[in-house]
């Protein structure tokens, strides 16, 4: 059997080793409706070995002087750029409205190396191990081209390597971050502390991820992520489409943990987290599903978690992908709300686009702008960061 279900929230871990067409349904079918899946390290494609070095290391950073780690700081020349470097607490809000304060975690970001250059310029110990972050990267690289490709062959895109070409990280820059997090204990001992050991916060502010896949790895005994359950499902036929009882509404909705091993009796590692981003659900008219998730656990706790995202090359762009299904699906009431919300993150409108692009662009009346990946990126970071064109 390929496929265990897990009892608290229903994530499926799938074995892809051996992919076939139903693998192929599987993931989509978790894709479009949890937005996360499990899928099941065979040991090989990211080394468990790999795994464990790379917490280490990112411990080992995380402890070093903070003069040190700002020396990098994220955005700054020496760190090599937008995007790359090291955040520091409350350094960004990835839910700028429900998080006034930023969120209380450490963060460093490496992009992968252009095509033919180097790695961006590290600090120690990173810089020490830089054979091993490349490995990482490009093993996380090739297990999300592989889910890719399942997901590719189960929408039936006429070009099967539709989604493979536009990830092709020899054909240009893209978006993608490797990227190593702490967190803090953020109590104070002091009697009055207004932050008591025990209270949960709020460590990284509910968000969906801005590429096309996320994976992320966590460590056994430290829980804290969380997913907002799906919307309750409705009619998905495009008869529904101009019918409002067809929206979901979110007051059944609530934040469900998700386990760092969700089967620790048969798996002998943890699966691998993988969620699906914004990008792939502005590709598939909302068919695949970019879930709010956030952290939440105590101030007395620390915590440590790696996550890659993955996304396509910059001049990609953020049009429906051919095929039936997603065309279907983006005629459905679900699919328009999910393109408004979507669209709604990056200052579109909902058919049509923000008022000054279109001036500034020129295009026809209600033509829908079509962004590119590297645009998407642009405009998300603006937000969390607060950062200028
Ligand atoms: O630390 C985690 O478990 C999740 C982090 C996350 O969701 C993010 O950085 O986007």
């Amino acid at each position: 059997m390929s496929q265990t279900e897990l009892e608290d929230v229903g994530i499926p871990v799938i074995d892809i080793s051996n992919p076939s067409a139903d693998v192929a349904q599987q993931v989509l079918h978790a894709a479009s409706t949890h937005g996360f899946l499990f899928i099941k390290n065979d040991g090989v494609t990211i080394p468990p070995q790999d795994i464990d070095d790379m917490f280490d290391l990112s411990q080992q950073f995380f402890q070093s002087p903070k003069e040190q780690k700002s020396e990098y700081a994220i955005h700054s020349d020496k760190a090599g750029g937008k995007n790359r470097g090291w955040v520091t607490m409350q350094g960004e809000a990835l839910d700028p409205d429900g998080q006034k304060q930023g969120d209380p975690k450490e963060a460093f970001n490496i992009a992968p190396p252009p095509p033919n250059g180097s790695l961006q310029p590290l600090p120690t110990p990173l810089s020490s191990q830089t054979p091993l972050i490349s490995r990482f990267q490009t093993s996380c690289h090739t297990l999300c081209t592989r889910i890719l490709t399942l997901l590719g062959t189960a929408l039936a895109i006429p070009d099967p390597t539709y989604f493979t070409t536009r990830h092709d990280q020899s054909l240009g820059t893209s978006g993608s971050i490797f990227r190593l997090l702490y967190y803090p204990k953020t109590h104070s001992p002091s009697p009055s502390s207004t932050s008591p050991q025990n209270e949960t916060q709020i460590r990284a502010g509910a968000h969906s991820d801005y590429g096309s896949l996320t994976l992320l790895f966590r460590l056994p005994g430290q829980p804290g992520l969380e997913l907002l359950s799906p919307a309750p499902s409705t009619s998905h036929s495009p008869s529904s489409s101009s019918s409002s009882s067809s929206s979901p509404t979110t007051s059944s909705r609530s934040w469900t943990p998700v386990p760092v091993n969700s089967s620790p009796s048969t798996l002998a590692h943890p699966p691998i987290l993988v969620n699906i981003g914004d990008i792939l659900s502005f590709w598939t008219c909302g068919l695949l599903k970019s879930t709010l998730h956030r952290v939440t656990f105590s101030g007395g706790s620390e915590r440590y978690s790696i996550a890659y995202f993955c996304h396509p090359l910059d001049d990609a762009r953020l049009e429906a992908v051919p095929g039936r299904r997603v065309a279907a699906y983006g005629e459905t009431g679900l699919g328009r709300e999910e393109m408004g919300r979507q669209r709604g993150n990056v200052g579109l409108g909902i058919n049509g686009e923000g008022e000054g692009d279109r001036k500034r662009d020129g295009e026809g009346d209600g033509e829908a702008k079509v962004l590119t990946a590297g645009e998407h990126l642009g405009r998300r970071l603006k937000v969390t960061y607060g950062l200028d064109d």
